[in-house]
């Protein structure tokens, strides 16, 4: 009986600790504002930029703060570009920096809604995965 628990026990924590690290994935098409993926404060997605024209886009809530938006790499020298544009499609800043990591600092206002643009920078970067980070 305890011994059965005990395993029952053990199977829910590992289900529970792979539900708390699967990744969150972009979903394509997303290559624009319009078809943007979310992305939650406080959380982190991973992507890929398919072909040298694929870009992909998250979509992000201001919280009347400052927020941070980041993309990091996950092969070595691949680079990508980060724009973040506001919800009428003005860009507010771009990053093109030839690092690993890209962020952005934003103050947000409240209910309003922000874009990220992710886009390669070096040939690396293409058919690779990146993350990103809010
Ligand atoms: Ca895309």
């Amino acid at each position: 009986m305890k011994k059965t628990f005990l395993l029952t026990f053990l199977v829910f924590s590992l289900l529970f600790v792979s539900i708390s690290f699967a990744a969150l994935t972009e979903t394509e098409p997303n290559d624009s504002i319009d078809t943007a993926d979310f992305i939650a404060v406080g959380t982190w997605m991973s992507g890929k930029i398919a072909t040298s024209s694929d870009v992909d886009y998250y979509e992000f809530r201001g919280t009347g703060g400052k927020l941070s938006f980041r993309v990091t790499n996950t092969v070595a020298f691949s680079t990508y570009g980060l724009a973040i544009y506001d919800e009428n499609g003005n860009l507010l800043e771009k990053s093109e920096n030839d690092a690993m990591l890209q962020q952005i600092d934003i103050n947000t206002h409240r209910h309003k809604y922000y874009y990220a643009k992710i886009y390669p920078l070096n040939y690396k970067a293409i058919g690779n995965s990146y993350r990103v980070i809010l």
